[in-house]
């Protein structure tokens, strides 16, 4: 109740163009609190005495919304301040297996019901995150150790000797979590040289539908209309949705055998690309129809393809493959021309998801998600070096999400017809937000 009544104050608070910062920051400080969970369910919760970074302190008094009748929610931030809490979450709050989320949502969706509760010996067990029943680490959630003893086994050197089960139930303590850049922030913040904090405003709250498994978002500068493409086998598809009320206009859907992944506008925005997970396959659609014009063969890296985003000004299509590196591409042969390596004060950055190009006056930056942190960085195209991070962690907070256990990670960036105003969301989450880049 504390949070719902906290959440309404502060969409009643959001409505009025007018705000006080002394109340924002109220807010803040109640999430602080909130963010306090204790581990009820048997397993050892990991006391994370953790300074909780880059709180936001707003510096502003005031800005203008837009008119969405569905939802509309604005918040500051802008300056920041350093906050101390302490933060007790579950170290092994995670699903055991992949397909949790989707059998939690599919019986949502089809019965109206909750898997959880019809066989809790076995799903409470198995799904814990996905099914509620404790509250993850506010960071990689989905890299944890899955066995107490993680510890003790790397330090006796079985990341090695015993590989395959480590690496699949032990990745903190082998250090195969990725690297997580707003960690990283914290760390590097006095160093010289070190990627800036960009600050940013929410302006609008967007409904995004909750079977929205979003791996790619695009935005057609001269129709107004917003792209996404949705993952998962079986479920796949690209949509045509009304980007100020999240109303899915159009859509197709793919064949059962790929799994739909990054997906942006090119060629004057006539056509859509879009990449397949494992399937090495890409599409290429009318932007009208949604007709396929095209199939084509690709490889990367990793022999994956995540996200894609096309610079219109050198016509190149850039590619992530969940590395640390970038394809560039040639928009008409499909063919790698070159790749940049990205690097976080000169460490690679690896897991970079979506992908989306801003252009300020004349400078061009890529964004990407950086894939199960709450991070979006800004890559300079020619070197690779992030030049700017953005931390998201309290666009919508992990206390929030827990009451949608279903949700998966932050993904999704978007374009807009305004300078420096994105769209962005995450898997399954219920809301996209546009929001103001400070750059
Ligand atoms: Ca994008």
């Amino acid at each position: 109740m504390k949070n719902n009544s906290i959440f309404l104050l502060f969409l009643s608070i959001s409505t009025s163009s007018l705000r006080s910062s002394a109340l924002i920051r109220d807010s803040q400080d109640e999430t602080n609190n909130d963010v306090n969970t204790v581990d009820h369910n048997g397993d050892k919760a990991d006391n994370l005495n953790t300074e909780q970074n880059n709180k936001y302190d707003a510096g502003f008094s005031e800005i203008s919304c837009t008119d969405d009748k569905i939802d509309n929610s604005c918040s500051l931030t802008k300056g920041r301040e350093k906050k101390k809490s302490i933060l007790v979450a579950n170290r092994y709050c995670f699903d055991k297996y992949d397909q949790c989320a989707r059998w939690v949502e599919e019986e949502r969706n089809i019965q109206g019901g909750n898997i959880c509760e019809s066989n809790p010996s076995f799903l409470k067990v198995v799904c814990r995150l996905s099914c509620g029943v404790c509250t993850p680490t506010n960071s990689f959630p989905w890299c944890q150790d899955y066995n107490i003893e993680c510890g003790y086994w790397a330090s006796i050197g079985e990341c090695n000797r015993n590989e395959p089960y480590m690496v699949a139930n032990c990745k903190r303590s082998c250090n195969q979590c990725p690297l997580d850049p707003i960690q990283r922030h914290v760390q590097l913040q006095h160093v010289s040289g070190a990627p800036k904090m960009g600050d940013y405003i929410i302006l609008q709250k967007i409904r995004h539908g909750a079977n929205s498994f979003t791996q790619g978002l695009t935005y057609n500068n001269y129709t107004g209309m917003l792209y996404e493409s949705i993952g998962n086998y079986g479920k796949s598809e690209i949509r045509a949705v009304d980007p100020k009320t999240g109303r899915i206009l159009q859509s197709r859907s793919m064949e059962f055998k790929y799994f739909g992944e990054g997906l942006t506008l090119f060629d004057n925005c006539t056509k859509l690309i879009q990449l397949t997970y494992k399937e090495n396959t890409g599409f290429i659609y009318d932007s009208t129809t949604l007709d396929i014009l095209q199939a084509f063969h690709y490889d990367t890296t990793t022999h994956e393809g995540w996200g894609i985003a096309y610079d219109d000004l050198t016509n190149t299509l850039y590619v992530s493959d969940g590395s640390e590196w970038i394809s560039l591409w040639h928009s008409e042969t499909l063919k790698e021309q070159c790749r940049i390596r990205v690097t976080y004060h000169g460490e690679p950055l690896q897991f970079l998801n979506e992908l989306e190009f801003i252009r300020n006056n004349n400078k061009r930056m890529l964004l990407a998600n950086v894939f199960t942190t709450d991070a979006i960085v800004g890559i300079n195209p020619e070197t690779g070096v992030v030049e700017i991070l953005y931390d998201f962690t309290e666009l919508w907070p992990y206390h929030d999400r827990s009451h949608y256990p279903y949700v998966d990670v932050f993904n999704g960036i978007s374009n807009t017809d305004s300078t420096n105003e994105i769209i962005i969301t995450g898997k399954f989450w219920p809301y996209m937000y546009r929001v103001k880049l400070f750059v």
